[in-house]
């Protein structure tokens, strides 16, 4: 335990005065247990000094000596990596320090699913490749992991898919479990492979170079950042740190893949970060694009080339493969939609099973997805494949998926994941009694939910009411010290607030627009600020959670007449230079008592 962890909690006017915040803003942080100087301004302070060193991992350094062995003997070195983001972040990371190292690199990635594919692993080992890293795959691939160790490869696992009972043989394991001390939150996969190169260079460079060390840290953030949003990595912690920083460094990379991908998408030249929000909505699906579609190469070679020409080929073939990839997607998802409504009971089933039929098995997490964004709950959706059913699984905060299918492990051929994110292979034959079970677990955890919980539809979205504030408090300063906690996101939502005794509401009209009224200034004393209102959910909420959508509803169906004053809970959306432009979105209303 740390000195830090020891200090005790202290009062939010006392933290709020500690950190010169305002006292909403401390109570944000009391709420999410940053509840001491120490440990909030450690979070509002997020430095590189602060990131771990690579050697917490047990086997680091026999990792590294055999990379640096295999370098010093002109040996090549393999590096596989799962096709997503988060696993061709890691691999460009690794493939560009061990070629700036001297070092001969060739790499692959699997074309037809997830995980090993034996075909792949053939052609990286024919090339004489004696070391090979796995990146963000490995943990439950025995059988592959056996094959490598036949053909006389040492592997280097560089994962955080959670080990599943036995772990499989490897030269070395870079794994959040195998950490000295593991207290952190839970981090990604190209974090993994970040770590081993940050260890190559130490033991390259050795300690007395902290500033090139720091650039080195530094320029390869961007990577990171990417392939940590993409795998939805709780943003506390270490990973905050590497998102601050990556998405500066997004905004100036020096790797021309990403400066091309950025500047095609018009996110820079800028001066500030990216967004999270640009990040995941216009990076990230056309990087996933690739891998998707069987096509991983293309994303890997955009971020580790060097060659304008080659970064502009592979962005045209990505966009390609990304409209292919929508019009597939559109059409699967329909499928599980119709899967859902013929399956499920969309009144009393908690968690939503279903299995389709002549559907591309690649796109059932980002259905799942959908599916929880539309109906509120968790979902799991499966295709046939041969005598088995393949899917995955996708949930929300509050809810640990990954404890779910663990607990029925009986019915489950394969499975790997964390806790918002599962995949999954089921016999066919047990699909119905799995899907049983499933629920049942599903019930259980719904009903031991935390009635403070508001209802949940939004992931990025704090779920409970954490700070109460009057519309008056709502100054620049306020709205800088909001930012101070930025950049939110999974683990690290934007924060709900309950805005206290707001007079008057007054209807944004636009002219010659035909639209219902979707803007609204919200007025206290002088001071006012616009708001919108949320899509409401057509969920039923746990239990008991308010019915946030009724009243909502039929105040902009009046118009908002009547007096106030209200109080209402939303969420920061926007800032802008005015303090009248503040935007707030609101899930919540209603007439105050006094
Ligand atoms: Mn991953």
């Amino acid at each position: 335990m740390t000195l830090a962890s020891q200090e005790r909690a202290i009062p939010a006017a006392q933290l709020a005065e500690a950190l010169k915040l305002p006292r909403s803003i401390a109570d944000v942080l009391i709420q999410r247990g940053l509840d001491t100087p120490e440990k909030a301004g450690a979070f509002l302070d997020p430095s590189l000094d602060r990131l771990g060193s690579p050697h917490l991992f047990g086997q680091m350094q026999i990792a590294v000596e055999r990379l640096l062995t295999a370098v010093r003997a002109e040996q090549p070195v393999a590096i596989y990596a799962d096709r997503d983001v988060d696993g061709l972040a890691g691999l460009a990371v690794l493939v560009r320090t061990l070629r700036s190292l001297g070092g001969t690199v060739i790499w692959g990635s699997p074309v037809k699913g997830r995980g090993l594919e034996r075909e792949v692993l053939e052609r990286l080992a024919r090339s004489e490749a004696k070391v090979m890293v796995l990146v963000d795959c490995g943990t439950g691939e025995h059988a592959e992991l056996e094959w490598l160790k036949s053909q006389g490869i040492d592997v280097i696992v560089a994962d955080h898919h959670r080990f599943t009972a036995i772990r499989p043989p490897a030269f070395a394991w870079i794994h959040p479990e195998t950490l000295e001390n593991n207290d952190g939150e839970p981090p990604a996969g190209c974090v993994m492979a970040f770590k081993l190169a940050h260890a190559v260079w130490i033991s390259f460079l050795g300690h007395d170079d902290p500033e090139r060390m720091d650039y080195f840290l530094f320029s390869h953030l961007d990577l990171i950042a990417m392939g940590l949003l993409a795998d939805r990595m709780p943003l506390r912690g270490e990973n905050r740190i590497l998102l601050w920083h990556g998405l500066r460094r997004l905004a100036y990379s020096r790797k021309v893949g990403i400066s091309s991908l950025t500047r095609f998408f018009r996110l820079t030249p800028r001066s500030g970060p990216l967004s999270v929000r640009e990040v995941n909505w216009q990076l990230i699906p056309i990087l996933n694009a690739g891998g998707r579609l069987g096509r991983p190469e293309v994303t890997a070679e955009l971020l580790i080339t060097e060659d304008p020409d080659v970064a502009r080929d592979c962005i045209d073939q990505l966009l390609a493969l990304n409209s292919q990839r929508r019009a597939a997607q559109d059409a699967s998802l329909a499928s599980f939609e119709k899967a859902v409504l013929e399956q499920c009971s969309l009144e009393t089933d908690p968690v939503l099973v279903a299995l389709a039929r002549d559907v591309e098995p690649s796109v059932t997490g980002l259905a799942a997805q959908s599916l929880v964004r539309k109906y509120g709950r968790p979902a799991f959706l499966f295709v046939r494949q041969g005598n088995e059913c393949v899917g995955s699984g996708r949930g929300m905060p509050g809810f640990d998926l990954f404890a779910w299918i663990e607990a029925h492990q009986e019915w489950i051929v394969k499975y790997g994941g964390h806790q918002g994110a599962v995949g999954l292979t089921i016999r066919a034959a047990d699909f119905e009694t799995f899907r049983t079970r499933l629920i049942g677990t599903a019930r259980e955890a719904l009903a031991a939910l935390d009635p403070a919980l508001v209802v949940i539809n939004h992931a990025d979205v704090s779920s409970r009411v954490e700070a109460i504030v009057a519309l008056e408090e709502l100054d620049e300063f306020w709205w800088l010290s909001l930012g101070r906690l930025a950049p939110f996101g999974t683990g690290h939502p934007m924060p709900l607030f309950q805005i206290q005794g707001v007079e008057t509401i007054v209807p944004v009209v636009r002219k010659r627009s035909k639209k219902p009224v979707e803007e609204f200034i919200l007025k206290s004393g002088i001071c006012e600020i616009r708001a919108k209102f949320e899509e409401p959910s057509p969920q039923p909420s746990p239990e008991k959670g308010e019915g946030a959508s009724v009243d909502t509803l039929s105040l902009l169906g009046r118009g908002i007449k009547g007096e106030g004053p209200w109080d209402l809970i939303g969420y920061p959306t926007a800032v802008s230079k005015s303090s009248r432009e503040f935007t707030w979105t609101i899930r919540n209303m209603w007439r105050s008592n006094g």
